[in-house]
């Protein structure tokens, strides 16, 4: 933890050779007290998981880790999360890496299309409270994509890896990423959440494209035309304007 520069996020930092999911892990700690800010990496996961259960590869390299947030606020904040890590990701990836990302709605950050990051929120929420957030992050990180892409089934895009520039960069990135993710966290916890969906909207690839988007019970094609406060996407159809909260989204139309 030498050089990180946050207050609360990674004040406890458990590393792993192998785990199943961090993200388990951090489901377990949510149980004990002063583990907020908690941080749980790992070098390599068996059973890392995506949204819907869906498997998430975690080879040897990458960067796997949870956050653990119980914070104190209602539970309508929930749903900026992912925007919020995705932005905060793609600014520490441009800081240390000087590489372009490009933020595709959900959750997703991408290089020419291809993912090279997702991000996963568990969150418990008791009568408009949340107890805690686990915000997951994986990374591709020197690993090969074929080695990822074999291991995926339905594949429908590519898969991107960052490589190392410089020693340490892998370290650097985790840092830079974390004080990025607790200036985001402070701007939720302050009701200063346009700033966050401004940065969003600017590297975002969704927005303005014509999608096709799957939710667990159907499927809409339209033009993605913004997102709300919520971080719900507005998709116009038929010159009507539907919000949606979950989905997976294809350029492919
Ligand atoms: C995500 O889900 O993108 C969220 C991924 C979160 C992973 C982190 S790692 C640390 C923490 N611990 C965990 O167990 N999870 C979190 P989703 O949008 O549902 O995308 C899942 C889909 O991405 C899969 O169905 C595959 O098609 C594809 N995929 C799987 N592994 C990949 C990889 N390493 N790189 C790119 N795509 C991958």
């Amino acid at each position: 933890s030498d050089g990180l520069q946050t207050d609360i996020i990674g004040r406890k930092i458990y590393y792993f050779n192998t785990i199943d999911s961090t993200q388990n892990f951090a489901l377990r700690l949510s149980e004990w007290p002063h583990e907020n800010g908690s941080v749980i990496i790992a070098k390599k996961q068996t059973r890392g998981r995506g949204r819907l259960n869906r498997k998430w590869v975690s080879p040897s390299g990458g960067i796997w880790l949870s956050v653990l947030l119980k914070p104190n606020f209602d539970s309508s904040h929930t749903s900026l999360f992912p925007m919020a890590t995705s932005l905060a990701l793609s600014i520490a990836i441009k800081k240390i890496l000087k590489i372009d990302t490009q933020l595709k709605w959900p959750n997703d950050l991408t290089i020419n299309d291809k993912k090279v990051a997702g991000i996963l929120i568990d969150a418990s929420i008791e009568s408009n409270k949340i107890e805690y957030l686990i915000i997951g992050v994986g990374i591709n990180f020197q690993v090969k994509p074929s080695a990822i892409t074999r291991q995926i089934k339905n594949q429908n895009y590519g898969v991107a890896t960052l490589v190392e520039k410089e020693n340490n960069s892998q370290v650097k990135l985790v840092q830079q990423f974390l004080l990025e993710l607790e200036h985001v966290y402070n701007q939720i916890m302050s009701g200063h959440v346009s700033n966050i969906q401004q940065k969003w909207i600017k590297r975002s690839s969704t927005i303005g494209k014509n999608i096709t988007a799957t939710t667990t019970t159907e499927v809409l094609r339209g033009k993605a035309i913004g997102i709300d406060k919520t971080g719900a996407l507005l998709l116009s159809k038929d010159g009507k304007i539907q919000k949606l909260l979950a989905a997976d989204i294809s350029y492919k139309t």
